[in-house]
């Protein structure tokens, strides 16, 4: 078997749900071990396009490296991955970052994966689940202490709920109809304190 790290990004559709279908397709090449949080982050290269999720895997496999890539490609066409532009908006992106030790450099597979210490997208979450890794002679938390901020922070799914028509709608009509209570206004902050209770 072999010892296997993934980056996985969204920013088209519905995130969340990219990511989680991934990961579901990812199971039938690989044993998934552990996962990342999801970072929200801001699109590095081309800026001219919506934030990213992205998060980090570490799994096992007996695909060798081609047939690896193979599978992930199949997973981003299956799942209606298309091209627009170089490092543009696409609905999964999965990218192999390490496999074992392996140092590869072919046109179309490069291993370790060549900007992975540029990256605070990648870096953060695989300094979460792996963090005894070392680049170029140097630990994560080193490295990512020379990274710029890339405004990359961790997403929970109910930041998404906020954002919603629909959710905002109602929190607003309920405002409006507890204006003349004294006590529980039913506004954002009761709600989250109940979540938190619960
Ligand atoms: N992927 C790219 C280019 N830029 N920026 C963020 N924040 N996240 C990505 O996954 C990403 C990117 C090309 O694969
Ligand atoms: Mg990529
Ligand atoms: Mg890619």
């Amino acid at each position: 078997m072999a010892q296997i790290y993934l980056s996985l990004g969204s920013n088209l559709g519905d995130r969340y749900h990219n990511l989680q279908q991934a990961i579901e397709l990812l199971r039938n090449h690989m044993e998934v071990q552990k996962v990342s949080s999801i970072y929200e982050t801001e699109p590095m290269g081309d800026e001219d396009q919506g934030w990213f999720l992205n998060l980090v895997l570490s799994a096992a496999t007996t695909l060798l490296p081609r047939a690896l890539l193979q599978a992930t490609q199949g997973i981003e066409q299956e799942m209606g991955r298309i091209k627009t532009r170089i490092n543009g908006p696409r609905t999964i992106d999965v990218d192999i970052l390490l496999y074992d030790d392996l140092v590869i450099q072919d046109s179309d597979l490069i291993l370790p994966h060549p900007r992975i210490t540029e990256r605070a997208f990648v870096m953060k979450p695989l300094s979460e689940i792996a963090p005894e890794l070392r680049f170029q002679g140097k630990d994560l938390p080193s490295l990512l202490s020379g990274l710029q901020d890339q405004g990359i922070k961790v997403w929970e799914r109910w930041q998404d709920l906020l954002q919603d028509s629909t959710f905002q709608h109602h929190l607003q009509r309920t405002r409006e109809k507890d204006a003349d209570r004294i006590y529980c206004n039913r506004d954002l902050d009761h709600l989250m304190n109940v979540a938190r209770l619960a």
